[in-house]
């Protein structure tokens, strides 16, 4: 059985969500973020970058980063279509997926969530914040500037792509930043998507 390490409404939600796109029997471990369960012994010697997601797969190989995982799962399982077939195709999507996990949460987010890791000097705060927004604000426009005009997924098929871009969309949302108009449909398709809805629930949400 798989064993999935997550946090409720961290990135890790876009893992939850390929993971039950898939229909897959994993064991979930819930790990309390604001309260360093990621930074504690027992889960660095799990994964000693001290980060959600972690999947543990069945041979008790230990997969980090959430390109990886998610290109493992989709590579596993490619009846589910969770990639294109062709390759150039297949490089787009982890070319937005990584723009969304490295970019928008990576330089963006972390800079909003935690400003402290930032900051040189207290009074700092508020231009680490500001520049977060600012990161944040344009990785959506240049996601706008490549998809705008297009509804429903990013690509033909829903990918691994659209559950990175959902976890900062959903970011966006709760913390009241922009959304520019594709990624708010986007945003909205998404969570007009069944597993979407079921996976909000379990975590605590009602969008
Ligand atoms: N590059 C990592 C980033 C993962 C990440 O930043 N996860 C956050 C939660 S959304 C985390 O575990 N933060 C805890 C920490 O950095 O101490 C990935 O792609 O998985």
């Amino acid at each position: 059985m798989l064993n999935f390490y997550m946090t409720p409404g961290s990135c890790s939600t876009g893992i939850h969500i390929l993971l039950e796109e898939l229909d897959l029997l994993f064991s979930a471990y819930v790990l309390n973020l604001p309260a360093g369960d990621t930074q504690k012994p027992d889960f660095l010697a799990i994964n000693p970058k001290g980060t959600i997601p972690v999947l543990v797969t069945d041979e008790g190989v230990v997969l980090t980063e959430f390109a990886s995982i998610a290109w493992w799962l989709a590579v596993k399982h490619p009846k589910a279509g969770l990639l294109p077939e062709d390759i150039t195709s297949q490089a787009q999507v982890l070319e937005i997926l990584n723009y969304a996990v490295s970019t928008i949460h990576g330089h963006g987010f972390t800079r909003i969530f935690t400003p402290e890791r930032y900051l040189f000097r207290e009074e700092d705060k508020e231009g680490i914040l500001r520049q977060g927004k600012s990161l944040v604000a344009k990785g959506f426009n240049t996601i706008e500037k490549q998809f705008g005009g297009k509804t429903g997924y990013l690509f033909d098929q829903f990918t691994i792509a659209d559950a990175a871009l959902f976890y900062v969309e959903f970011w966006a949302n709760r913390t009241e930043l922009p959304l520019p108009p594709f990624c708010r449909q986007h945003f909205n398709t998404m969570i007009s998507r069944p597993v979407v809805k079921r996976v909000l629930a379990e975590e605590g949400y009602r969008v």
